[in-house]
């Protein structure tokens, strides 16, 4: 009712109608504090419910919310449809690839195995979209009917060890890795020679992590995978079953330098095509070599740090958190599109990682797929998350 009557008020004002909004219009205490944001997501949000088609209705759109805004109560039904994903067993044929023994594992194989299609690539971005409706699917067969959380960056920007979603209760994804004491500044192996030096300080964590509702179930089995001349494609090692434990180390910098809402809004506001929108989002070092990293590398680093398994590109869907992580992402990308959908719908790019090996450029009627879980659709499908497309969701 809430949500409807927002709508109906910028309806009144004319705000869904009107032209994208600019950096200029916002103050920057409001950017640095996440009003800007909240607007932006709220003005998208009219937009979207103007755009449903076909099956997705408003009675049944899938509401996406920040995690502290789901009740304690349903984070922890949340939580118990992960444990039903990580307690079923994978579907794959017997030892094709043992390290899959959870659906979950296998659900990670699905990123794993095409990591080096789906990353600094056009299909990036649709791709992490139709991966985590993949996983929306799996867990609403669980028991979790409504939309994949998301975790909002800037309200940790003082560190996500002090963040909810990380605390260790049984409402949270778990605690920080255990702390461990006297470790290295970190330097990123970025492969491209254009790439300036990009430090990481270590975080309060970089062991194993001991405390939540996951600490006893989960462990990593697949890889791990060589990234240092390329990401894989069907990759013929990595399919073992190595069990360890998951990493973290929580870490603070990741917000601060590239996932703040400074950071986000201005990502938003700063770019009118998917070229910038895009090689922004993901700091591609072929386009601007002065920014790696990106919101969704801060993302990924706010998690995994120095050694977590979230900073490892091929197996970081392993981390609970990172179904939150790209959720965020995603409503980045998705509040961008919905702010002006019909000159939002394209993509940008080949379809290698860094165009190695070289590739052909992308084009929306080509297909994605997440086999077996999910069925190839043309990219074209997938621009659109409550109309023409398998989504029904939008974000709040
Ligand atoms: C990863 O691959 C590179 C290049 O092929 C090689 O130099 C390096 O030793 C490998 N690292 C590991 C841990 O196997
Ligand atoms: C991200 O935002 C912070 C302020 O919150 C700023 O210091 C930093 O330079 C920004 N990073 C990028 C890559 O723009
Ligand atoms: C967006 O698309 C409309 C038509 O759909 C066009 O009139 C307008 O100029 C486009 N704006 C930009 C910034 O490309
Ligand atoms: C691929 O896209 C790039 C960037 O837009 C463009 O410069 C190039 O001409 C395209 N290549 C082909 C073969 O269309
Ligand atoms: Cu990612």
């Amino acid at each position: 009712m809430k949500l409807l009557m927002g709508y109906f008020l910028l309806q009144a004002a004319g705000l869904a109608a009107a032209l994208p909004p600019k950096l200029e219009d916002f103050k920057q205490a409001a950017i640095d504090s996440g009003l800007a944001l909240k607007a932006l997501n709220g003005i998208a949000l009219a937009k979207s419910l103007t755009k449903f088609d076909g099956t997705c209705k408003l009675p049944n759109v899938k509401y996406r919310r920040e995690w502290r805004s789901i009740s304690k109560p349903d984070r922890r039904k949340f939580i118990s449809a992960v444990k039903c994903i990580m307690a079923k067993p994978s579907t794959l044929p017997p030892g094709e690839v043992p390290g899959a023994k959870s659906l979950y594992d296998q659900i990670v194989w699905a990123h794993a195995r095409r990591s080096g299609l789906v990353h600094n690539s056009a299909t990036f971005l649709l791709f992490h979209r139709y991966y985590l409706h993949t996983y929306e699917t799996e867990l609403s067969l669980c028991g979790w009917p409504s939309g994949l959380p998301y975790w909002e960056w800037g309200l940790d920007i003082s560190g996500p060890h002090l963040s909810p979603v990380f605390d260790g209760s049984d409402t949270s994804l778990g605690g920080d890795g255990e702390f461990i004491p006297g470790r290295k500044p970190y330097k990123i192996p970025f492969i491209d020679p254009l790439t300036p030096e990009v430090i990481v300080q270590p975080g309060t964590g970089g062991g194993c992590v001991k405390t939540g509702p996951f600490a006893d179930i989960l462990k990593v089995r697949l890889g791990p995978f060589n990234t240092t001349e390329k990401l894989p494609v069907e990759p013929e090692d990595g399919r073992e079953d190595n069990e360890r434990c998951l990493v973290r180390d929580l870490n603070k910098g990741g917000i601060e330098r590239w996932a703040s809402f400074r950071n986000t809004t201005g990502l938003i506001l700063g770019f009118g095509d998917i070229f910038g929108f895009h090689v922004n989002a993901e700091g591609d070092p072929r386009w601007v070599p002065q920014k790696p990293m990106g919101i969704h590398g801060g993302g990924h680093s706010a998690i995994g740090g120095i050694g977590g398994h979230a900073s490892d590109a091929v197996i970081s869907p392993y981390d609970p958190a990172f179904w939150l992580t790209h959720a965020q992402l995603d409503r980045i990308y998705w509040v961008w599109q919905m702010l002006d959908l019909p000159n939002r719908s394209d993509v940008f790019g080949t379809g290698t990682w860094l165009n190695i090996p070289p590739s052909p450029n992308v084009t929306v009627e080509d297909t994605i797929d997440v086999l077996p879980h999910q069925p190839p659709r043309k990219l074209k499908e997938l621009m659109n998350s409550v109309a023409g497309s398998p989504f029904c969701f939008v974000y709040v």
